[in-house]
């Protein structure tokens, strides 16, 4: 989609070094990260988010990397969080679906925070 820029990085318009890819899915560093270790999987094919009629063989992708990446990441063992946001009360700020793996360190109890 055009001046989307996890679009441009997934084509390789915008070089970005891939933590992981396959022919679905592009994986990357965070450019902001949240945790020791902030990896974003992402499609090759633009949709806004899961309700953006995402095919099948795409969402499977997307799951099938989360192993992959954090063996790759070194938190296979230690354990990860997967997120993903949809939407404005999530703060959804890249309109191209994507999925956080994030870990490296132990997490808190609480999964949200709330304003
Ligand atoms: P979300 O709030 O779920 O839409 O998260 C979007 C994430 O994408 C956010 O953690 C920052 C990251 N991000 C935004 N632009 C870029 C970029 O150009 N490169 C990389 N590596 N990450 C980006």
């Amino acid at each position: 989609m055009e001046g989307c820029i996890f679009c441009m990085i997934a084509s390789g318009e915008v070089p970005v070094p891939f933590v992981y890819e396959d022919g679905l899915v592009v994986a990357f560093n965070d450019a902001e990260p949240q945790a020791p270790v902030h990896v974003l999987v992402v499609p090759r094919s633009h949709h806004t988010c899961l309700d953006d009629g995402v095919p099948a063989d795409v969402s499977a992708a997307l799951c099938a990397a989360v192993p992959k990446v954090a063996e790759l990441a070194g938190i296979a063992a230690s354990g990860y969080r997967t997120v993903i946001n949809c939407g404005p009360d999530a703060r959804q700020s890249v309109q191209h679906l994507h999925l956080h793996v994030l870990g490296g360190a132990q997490m808190g109890h609480g999964m949200v925070t709330f304003e």
